[in-house]
């Protein structure tokens, strides 16, 4: 399997976050990359590429064009205010207070505006690094569409929080999302998404919701309880033509594998009677049991379980990295995914 990765990760790196009242160095560290890096070089999973640059036109296949100029520009905006330091949002819309239909024009309002948290800020280099992540996907995809059965995009940062038209939760760019369009405007019909990360990919979702051309499950912590929150019901199924294209499993703190492998059976049996041709997995490892923070009990064999039934769907399959913080067995547990997909075989 070829893996495609850049050193370009590194551009991105916010320094801290706020997790549960203290300020703590960020999960969504430039170190995640290099540990399955290294763990894709000590197991011989196959060669290491790195992506050409695809420019601009393929994201702004998702994403909108007053986005994708906002998040290029706005860490130039916050130096030009006087202000030093890395692009924090602060505040967002609450639902006492009117939709919004368009950006406003100061710099914190257009800021909260395209965003909905502040799990990540946004650096000088930010917008290059999530561009290369993007190039990476689409790398990934494009490998797939020239013949090979799999690959292994090993994107950071990762892309399944972000949606058309905002950042959140570490995501800037959708690069599982961009992706899964490569696939479509190069022909093929139907596409599956298949989101194992244990945190709702709100962005997706978002993103195809109301297409039948694309079908999205995931299974994840249940957002009465985890984040993103408010997002990742059951009751989503999709609307307008995409009604029914839309597949969430929500599950309860401490989650094991039983009752998580039964709702990813479900997902892929479901993912085989879509018919696609292709298939994208939002690859997070954050269901693993010592991940520091989430709430799942996944232990590394099950990962090898995963990859395992994901090759049983005889798809062509693109893996886009998405979330795993538990540092010490990331790499273990995306590297199982993939060499057991590819045992598999
Ligand atoms: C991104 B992905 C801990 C809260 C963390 C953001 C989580 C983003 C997860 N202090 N909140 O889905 O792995
Ligand atoms: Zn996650």
């Amino acid at each position: 399997m070829k893996t495609f990765y850049t050193a370009d990760h590194h551009l991105h790196h916010s320094g801290m976050e706020l997790s549960f009242g203290k300020i703590v160095e960020t999960f969504e560290k430039p170190e995640r990359a290099e540990i399955i890096l290294a763990r894709v070089k000590e197991v011989g999973l196959g060669p290491v590429l790195t992506p050409q640059d695809y420019e601009i036109a393929p994201i702004k296949r998702i994403h909108t064009p007053d986005y994708v100029d906002f998040l290029k520009g706005v860490y130039e905006e916050w130096r030009a205010a006087g202000r030093d330091g890395e692009v924090w949002p602060y505040s967002w819309r609450h639902r006492s207070m009117p939709p919004i239909d368009k950006a406003p024009n100061g710099l914190d309002a257009r800021l909260s505006y395209y965003s909905f948290d502040m799990a990540g800020s946004i650096t000088a280099t930010t917008w290059q690094a999530a561009k290369r992540a993007a190039d990476t996907a689409l790398a990934g995809a494009d490998a797939v569409l020239g013949g090979e059965r799999t690959a292994f995009s090993l994107c950071r940062p990762p892309g399944h929080h972000a949606g058309r038209d905002f950042f959140g939760g570490y995501c800037y760019l959708n690069n599982a999302a961009i992706a899964v369009q490569r696939f479509r405007d190069a022909g093929r019909s139907r596409v599956a998404v298949l989101d194992v990360d244990y945190h709702h990919g709100n962005g997706t979702q978002e993103i195809f919701y109301d297409r039948a051309d694309v079908l999205v499950a995931s299974m994840h912590g249940d957002p009465d309880f985890e984040f993103p929150f408010h997002l990742g019901y059951a009751r989503e199924r999709g609307e307008g033509a995409g009604e029914g294209f839309n597949l969430n499993y929500p599950l309860p703190s401490g989650t094991q594998w039983p009752e998580w492998s039964a709702a990813f059976e479900d997902a892929c049996r479901r993912i085989a009677a879509f018919d696609a041709q292709a298939l994208v997995v939002s690859l997070g490892v954050d269901t693993y049991k010592d991940d520091p923070i989430s709430q799942f009990k996944l232990d590394s064999p099950h990962f090898s379980e995963i990859g395992a039934r994901i090759a049983a769907l005889s798809l062509p399959t693109l893996f886009v990295m998405e979330g795993g913080y538990a540092v010490g067995a990331l790499g273990v547990n995306a590297v199982n995914v993939l060499t057991s997909f590819e045992q598999a075989g």
